[in-house]
């Protein structure tokens, strides 16, 4: 009953404004709201709210136009105190077990910077992020579970705010997992024995660390797409149905990126109650408050509320609940609701005195509210964010809630209990790596640590005995939730992949009819849609451009996937490939979101470690709006471990034409370079695709590499040759010889994807008009052959005493003789990559510069890379080399069209 009067007060303390401002009658308002405060008084607030709603429809379909529903509810927690579930656990014993682990993880990053100024670290994150994830570590985040068949299936994904990573260090240190040395080692992974990572980073600890996070925005996109993607795994019946949940701790400055609210319908369209964010609302970020003019948690409500997420706030803590029963006329919610953050971290920044003035003192009904509590009850009042049971009890709900992902705004301290030197809840509290001796006592003795002053100043590790309540206490919760957090599995179940004469087709080349590269790919893609060991492992990806590569047959050969099935009749139903949609479609359609297609890409790619299921993803992007716009998530993608095939399609500056300057990509190969997992391949024929594509599954799949692949895929039609006897190696190592000329070649020319075709043609010219025999080699990767090259050289420089190892493009063209010209559809920086090998020889011949709308033929002119371009190159370089007449290679660019005056193409 108390509870009631006291929601009726706090409800009508929120009135909003009347409809019209006058009130015309105010009796007859009095006697409406009288009825509706019986309804709540004497039913029950839920039939209360029930009417409200049943009036609103009421009066929407008699046409009136209604102020628009807030989507924020007020500045207090969503959980009634009426409704709280006791918390399961000894709420002492975890107090006790979190004091350590917040000492340990402060200690790890204050004795670094002690014994290694500048080596960095956070404090504060961890400090405010601590209860919300002891709660989870106790009683939520399960290692393993049991399916419906009693079988032990992988548990729940984390994934972590990346710079509280000391306190997971400091928890898996605790728990055993974690030596002494390690945690000395933070920060230092170069040191006798290995230490720990500065962030989650599963490349440098794989067997702790599943999901990198560390860069803003990534975990929160990768989430929704890994809550998704364990239901695809589901409803394709690859994975058993579990009640798994994927937690996402999220920063609330973080929550700025556009990346981490980008895709939020998504998680409620697909009504993902297996996902859980919560947003650590310490209400700052790295420089200063989140929103100090504003209220971030608000304004994050409202967001994911009209997103259909289900919210709960958890704003304060225990200490706070009997102040509200008190608050008869809903001042002290008047007052927390007009304070903006600025001030909500002020009142932390300061001492007790200053809040009781400056919250509290504002009006004298609530100053006489807190006139017997002492400054230090005060200052205990805690946030939500940091009680267990108020947090307990937000996890419990979301963890129960179908039908809607929940979001969970926890309001916390930054640099909780850190002290002045610490940061606590100051601006610099983010670049804080030190704290003084006065404050590391302090911390002690403020988190009950049973720690001498001497050892606290010195802030060493403290590491209970065995024996300890605590520690026993913190291995049997964990053996409750199935073992240790985190941890990451790196075994996975390696398939048969298939051999090279499964490519047949494509190795058998296209008896003259002209195909794309694209086209060649799209039909190798199909026919491992088709295999019965791989077939079903495969997850196209594609950002809404399958028309555009003419891979439409797949919708109606696999599906797409649609967790509802098709609730429609497609208005196509009636044609062979039609638009179908369906609960076990295998075609990830994701719409025009290349951020969340590559999400999507790292679920699957790296699904065998995570569900322990080999999946072969293939993400099919514009090539442009692949590396450069969402680099970053490809980064972190390596260093999950991510296995599959990403591919470029509509490749080259010139080869996709009339798109124009933001389309016509020449230096994704440039970009895809530079990540270590990532093996590119610039194909120019289907047989090549078939060697690069059967080798990566072998590799990946069945070899168990973490490598994944880039191909860069084209839209100009050809006649596709058979392959040229032995050439494989060549394929996969990066170059082959193609085309010999007929005599002692006197240069040599290289091609890849379709510029292939441009070097075959400059071969003509040169024998036929000018007698210059050359030979023609097929580069299908510049960047392989750099890297064999980088690594033999690399050998040979620490064995100096041992034969010098040859790199593949030594062995390959080290013999041969005269210019070497290169032409490619990409910058000249990829043929660069292998000049340091080739003694001076290399003219590179390369898109470098902005794109044109114009046809094929006037690009490669502007550009120089098409044939006759490649044929003055040859002769210019051979006049300077006094092996051609130099007069005469003048007067060949005159023949060729070439302009010696035209613009340089690359500041065009
Ligand atoms: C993409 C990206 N930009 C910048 C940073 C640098 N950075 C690390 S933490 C941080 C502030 C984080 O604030 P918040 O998300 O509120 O987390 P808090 O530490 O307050 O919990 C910034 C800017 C980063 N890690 N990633
Ligand atoms: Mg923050």
């Amino acid at each position: 009953m108390q509870a009631k009067a006291q929601l009726e007060q706090q409800i009508i303390a929120k009135q909003p404004a009347p409809l019209h401002s006058a009130d015309s009658d105010p009796q007859e308002t009095v006697e409406w709201l009288e009825a509706w405060d019986q309804i709540l008084n004497e039913e029950s607030p839920q039939r209360a709210a029930y009417l409200l709603s049943a009036l609103t429809e009421r009066a929407r379909s008699a046409g009136l136009e209604l102020p628009l529903p807030s989507f924020n509810t007020p500045y207090w927690n969503t959980i009634r105190v009426e409704d709280e579930l006791p918390y399961p656990g000894d709420l002492e014993i975890e107090r006790r077990i979190k004091s350590i682990i917040r000492w340990n993880a402060m200690a790890m990053v204050v004795q670094q910077n002690k014994k290694d100024p500048g080596i960095g670290g956070h404090i504060a994150t961890y400090a405010s992020i601590a209860t919300l994830m002891e709660v989870g570590f106790n009683h939520f985040f399960r290692a393993t579970i049991k399916d419906q068949e009693g079988q032990d299936q992988p548990g729940d994904f984390v994934y972590f705010q990346g710079h509280a990573s000391p306190g997971i260090y400091s928890r898996a240190f605790l728990e055993g997992r974690l030596s002494l040395k390690q945690v000395e080692n933070f920060r230092h992974e170069l040191r006798e024995e290995p230490g720990l990572s500065s962030y989650p980073h599963p490349w440098l600890m794989p067997d702790f660390w599943r999901f990198p996070t560390v860069s803003m925005g990534l975990a929160s996109l990768n989430a929704i797409y890994q809550a998704r993607f364990m239901r695809y795994m589901e409803n394709r019946g690859l994975t058993a149905a579990t009640d798994r949940k994927v937690w996402a701790f999220l920063g609330d400055g973080e929550m700025d990126e556009p990346e981490s609210m980008g895709s939020i319908t998504l998680a409620s369209r697909e009504r993902l109650d297996n996902l859980i964010f919560v947003i650590n609302c310490n209400l700052q970020r790295l420089d200063g408050p989140v929103r100090g003019n504003g209220k971030i948690i608000q304004e994050l409500e409202a967001a994911f509320r009209g997103a259909g997420w289900n919210v709960i706030k958890v704003l304060w803590g225990r200490g706070w609940d009997p102040l509200f029963a008190k608050d008869r006329s809903g001042i002290l919610l008047k007052r927390m609701e007009e304070c903006v953050d600025g001030e909500y971290q002020s009142f932390r920044a300061k001492e007790a005195k200053f809040l009781r003035e400056k919250f509290f003192g504002k009006y004298p009904e609530l100053a006489a509210m807190v006139a017997d509590m002492s400054d230090e009850d005060i200052w205990n009042l805690r946030r939500g964010g940091h009680d267990s049971i108020k947090v307990y009890n937000a996890y419990k709900r979301a963890f129960e809630h179908r039908g809607q992902p929940t979001v969970i705004l926890a309001k916390t301290i930054k640099g909780y209990g850190l002290g002045p030197s610490g940061g606590e809840g100051r601006n610099l509290a983010h670049q804080s790596k030190k704290l003084d001796e006065t404050d590391l006592v302090n911390f002690t003795r403020r988190f009950g640590l049973q720690i001498s002053e001497e050892d606290a100043k010195a802030a060493k590790f403290f590491l209970p005995p065995e024996n300890s309540p605590e520690v026993i206490y913190l291995h049997q919760r964990r053996r409750a939730l199935g073992g240790y957090y985190p941890e990451r599995q790196t075994t996975s179940d390696l398939i048969e992949t298939p051999a090279l004469d499964f490519f047949k087709e494509q190795i058998a080349g296209s008896d003259g009819r002209e195909v794309s590269t694209t086209m060649a790919f799209v039909r190798v893609l199909t026919s491992l849609l088709k295999d019965k060991t791989v077939g079903k492992r495969v997850v196209p990806i594609i950002p809404d451009e399958a028309r555009t590569f003419g891979m439409e047959s797949l919708f109606r050969q696999v599906g797409i996937y649609a967790s509802q099935g098709q609730l429609y009749e497609p208005h196509d139903a009636d044609m062979f490939l039609y638009y179908k949609e369906s609960k076990d479609g295998q075609i990830l359609e994701e719409g025009i979101t290349e951020a969340g297609s590559m999400c999507s890409f790292t679920a699957a790619g790296t699904a065998y470690s995570n569900y322990g299921v080999e999946m072969i993803p293939f993400y099919i992007f514009y090539s442009m709006f692949g590396f450069q716009r969402i680099g970053d998530f490809v980064w972190a993608f390596a260093d999950a471990r991510g296995r599959g095939f990403l591919c470029g399609a509509t490749a080259g500056r010139t080869t996709l034409n009339g798109e124009g300057l933001q389309h016509q990509d020449g230096h994704s190969l440039v970009l895809s370079s530079t990540v270590p997992t990532c093996l590119s391949y610039d194909p120019a024929f289907a047989y090549e695709i078939a060697v690069i594509i059967q080798d990566g599954l072998r590799r990946m799949y069945q070899e168990d590499e973490d490598i994944f692949y880039y191909l860069a895929l084209y839209n100009e039609n050809y006649a596709q040759p058979p392959m040229p006897e032995g050439a494989e190696e060549g394929i996969i190592r990066g170059i082959y010889k193609l085309k010999a000329g007929d005599d002692k070649p006197k240069a040599h020319l290289l091609g890849s994807g379709p510029m292939v075709n441009e070097v075959l043609r400059a071969q003509r010219i040169l024998a036929e008009q000018y007698g210059i025999q050359t030979d023609v080699w097929s580069v299908t990767s510049y960047n392989e052959l750099r890297r064999d090259a980088l690594r033999a050289e690399r050998w040979s420089r620490l064995h100096p005493s041992e034969p010098e190892q040859r790199p593949y493009i030594v062995r390959v063209m080290g013999e041969t003789e005269g210019p070497i010209v290169a032409s490619t559809d990409y910058m000249k920086i990829v043929p660069d990559q292998i000049a340091p090998w080739l003694n001076g020889r290399l003219v590179s011949l390369g898109t470098d510069g902005f794109g044109r709308s114009d046809s094929r033929e006037y690009l490669r002119a502007h550009f120089e890379i098409n044939a006759e371009s490649i044929v003055s190159a040859t002769l210019s370089r051979l006049a300077r080399e006094g092996k051609f007449n130099a007069k005469k290679a003048a007067q060949a660019m005159i023949e060729l069209g070439l302009r010696a005056e035209a613009v340089d193409p690359a500041s065009a």
